[in-house]
């Protein structure tokens, strides 16, 4: 490894190649790959570099298991069977792996029923080498993933422009495909295959049709290719408009017998280009997207005409839910309004993509009343890694924990514990197909993310998609481990920092339930005043906080929008009683009054100016112990990740002064002790014009 490939972050969590203190006394006499066939090549190889690596020498490959082998092999080997339980092995099913010591052999085996379940075992294996540990006893290690179809949505356009990206332009090199392979494709398999990610979708859910051109289709043919090696399907976005624009059909109405075939064929053409494919997103009559309801059909008619045309295949849809009408008065109850009713009408390889929050990705949402309520028809969760609502790549947010409160919500659709999670993973309803999906953050800059925490963002939804519950706090150490650096002190330093980073978010952004009070467009700074003359009212902060002199929030219970009816008891009850709804969710679903007391004794305005204060105070923890970080760090990046807390720090000081200053001119009181008094000026903050120009 270059120098400068450690130092600007391109190596990923690939970086460090440092042991865990405890396992220096691990390093395996040999390596020994039973492969009749050249399968687990791949494999192999990642395990023979890696261990080389951590221990800094060249270790033997053998034919024959000796004491102290790692020992690699498909699980349809003879000798592999006497060590485990078949039962076991058929559990395992396509990707999932055992490590396990032989206490026979004194080896340690690495197993899985195909190449791509052994490749996860080497990573495993060497992420478990890296980051905790390890003796014997505790390589008895069985994994397989919770869900099926763990994906990436990129958001990347046929111009190489990434919708909502903030790391530069977009990976694809469309005009240099399919003649020119960029190496960034095999690298960018490799770091997926390395989290367990399995499939992704290369194009952007605003789909150009022109996607499903030949001229395109061979172009994916070749990132296929680069990406089938680590296991990684493509999926493409696709434009339900497509028969006509491209196929010249009158419209592109599913009931149609000639709009049926065109997708038939197409699909085909795919399948002969791509024999692994996995099969299409759509977002349709959404956002001026075309969709089956132009044609009076529904959401299901739309989805199930393509599943119908990818099922010969083994192909899948994933038919998005984000949908939203400019005139409904409550945007956070028009999915499932639209979608419930449709339940038991899909496909069964038809999956339901849902946001996690009923808005839009917002620093806190609770979760979207469709989990637990699709019972017939699957759903699939829909996280954003890359952040549009979250300081872009400008600001420090660990995501974990936003995922983790997201997935460990309970939505008592079937009683108690029955959490996000387990209604999504297969765990409680069960289908063919269970997947989950993460709204890249990917792009050319050098470190892929723009912000070198960004990548613990990408690495932690992929821990997540392969486990639901795993804890996010072991995750960003695991991450910290590898990428940053194996001294004890400043990795729990770190991680403070990163667990408590998106709190802080919050607070300084949209605490107690508030959101999108972001620029109605670029989604970046605070404009809660936003008023835009044509723009639809759900895109305008005024729409969403319904600030006046009584008091703020959006009335979602039972007296005002009653959103909280989407929801099963207790939570219907919880949300909609403002004794008993949590007060992160409390302005989410309630108007509350100023002199509202909060839980502290606090009136609500104090609290929410508080809340301000506390965001700026925690990032100015940060920012003092990223300072120490100085003789630990790589030089650039500290620097860099230095340069970037410096920005968030001074954009939390704007978002508290903008918003305290805004509601301030409602609720006519004075700001509390201990909230520093705002820098800047309201007139002049409403006059600043954001710069979209900086950021890319
Ligand atoms: C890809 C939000 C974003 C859009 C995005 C849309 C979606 O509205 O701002 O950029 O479009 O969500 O998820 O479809």
């Amino acid at each position: 490894m270059s120098l400068q490939a450690q130092i600007d972050g391109s190596n990923l969590w690939f970086a460090q190649s440092q042991l865990h203190s405890h396992n220096h006394s691990l390093q395996p006499k040999s390596l020994v790959v039973t492969d009749m066939d050249g399968k687990l090549t791949l494999a192999s190889n990642e395990l023979l570099n890696g261990l080389n690596q951590l221990f800094q020498t060249s270790i033997k490959q053998k034919s024959r298991v000796s004491k102290g082998s790692v020992w690699l092999s498909l699980t349809n080997n003879s000798e592999v069977i006497q060590f485990i339980d078949p039962q076991e092995l058929k559990a395992l099913g396509e990707d999932g792996f055992i490590i396990k010591y032989i206490d026979e052999k004194k080896s340690v085996l690495i197993t899985g029923n195909n190449q791509k379940a052994v490749l996860y075992g080497v990573f495993h294996y060497l992420r478990l080498l890296q980051t905790v540990a390890i003796d014997k006893d505790s390589l008895n290690i069985t994994e397989i993933p919770k869900y099926k179809v763990r994906i990436l949505n990129h958001w990347d356009n046929l111009d190489g422009s990434v919708e909502r990206g903030y790391a530069g332009r977009s990976i694809w090199k469309w005009d240099e495909l399919p003649t020119k392979v960029s190496p960034r494709y095999k690298k960018y398999a490799r770091a997926n295959a390395s989290i367990g990610i399995n499939g992704t979708v290369l194009n952007n859910v605003n789909a150009n049709p022109h996607i499903l051109t030949t001229e395109y289709l061979k172009k994916v043919m070749v990132i296929a290719s680069e990406l089938r090696p680590y296991g990684i399907q493509v999926y493409l976005s696709v434009n339900f408009a497509s028969p006509a624009v491209l196929g010249g059909l009158d419209d592109a109405n599913p009931k149609k017998e000639e709009v049926k075939d065109w997708w038939k064929n197409k699909v085909k053409e795919i399948y002969e280009l791509i024999p692994d494919f996995g099969g299409f997103l759509v977002k349709a009559n959404s956002e001026g997207q075309p969709g089956p309801m132009d044609y009076g059909c529904t959401h299901a008619d739309g989805a199930n005409m393509l599943a119908d045309a990818l099922k010969p295949y083994g192909g899948i849809v994933m038919w998005r839910a984000f949908v939203y009408n400019p005139k409904g008065w409550d945007r956070a109850k028009q999915a499932y309004e639209e979608f419930l009713p449709l339940d038991e009408q899909f496909r069964d390889n038809v999956m339901i993509q849902v946001k996690n929050g009923p808005v839009d990705f917002q620093p806190r949402e609770p979760l979207s009343p469709m989990f637990g309520a699709m019972k017939e028809t699957q759903v699939m969760p829909e996280l954003q890694i890359t952040q549009e609502y979250l300081g872009f790549s400008d600001h420090l947010v660990y995501l974990g924990t936003l995922y983790q409160e997201f997935l460990q919500s309970d939505t008592y659709a079937k009683g108690k514990g029955s959490t996000v999670a387990k209604v999504t993973d297969g765990s409680i309803y069960n289908h063919p197909v269970s997947g989950i999906a993460g709204v890249a953050n990917i792009g050319e800059d050098n470190n892929w993310c723009g912000h070198h925490f960004a990548q613990a963002n990408w690495y932690v939804f992929g821990r997540l998609a392969w486990n639901p519950d795993a804890d996010v706090k072991t995750i960003a150490e695991e991450w910290v481990r590898q990428t940053l650096t194996q001294k004890d002190k400043v990795v729990s330093s770190i991680v403070e920092v990163m667990m408590n980073s998106r709190e802080a978010t919050v607070n300084y952004m949209t605490p107690l339930g508030l959101h999108h009070l972001m620029g109605w467009d670029h989604h970046y700074g605070p404009e809660p005043w936003c008023v835009v003359e044509g723009a639809r009212p759900d895109w305008l902060p005024t729409y969403y906080h319904k600030a006046d002199s009584i008091g703020i929030g959006f009335d979602r219970s039972s007296t005002g929008s009653n959103a909280v009816k989407q929801y099963f008891e207790p939570l219907r009850s919880e949300f909609d009683n403002i004794a008993t709804c949590p007060e992160e969710y409390l302005l989410w679903f309630h108007h509350v009054p100023w002199n509202h007391k909060m839980e502290n004794g606090q009136t609500l305005w104090n609290q929410l100016c508080l809340k301000y204060q506390e965001g700026v105070d925690e990032v100015k923890k940060s920012q003092e112990v990223w300072s120490k970080m100085k003789t630990y760090i790589d030089e650039q990046q500290f620097k860099e990740v230095q340069e970037k807390i410096a920005i968030q720090l001074k954009e939390a000081i704007w978002w508290k002064d903008a918003c305290i200053l805004y509601f301030q001119t409602f609720s006519k009181q004075p700001f509390p002790e201990g909230v520093e008094e705002p820098v800047h000026k309201l007139e002049e903050l409403k006059k600043l014009k954001f710069d979209l120009k900086h950021h890319n």
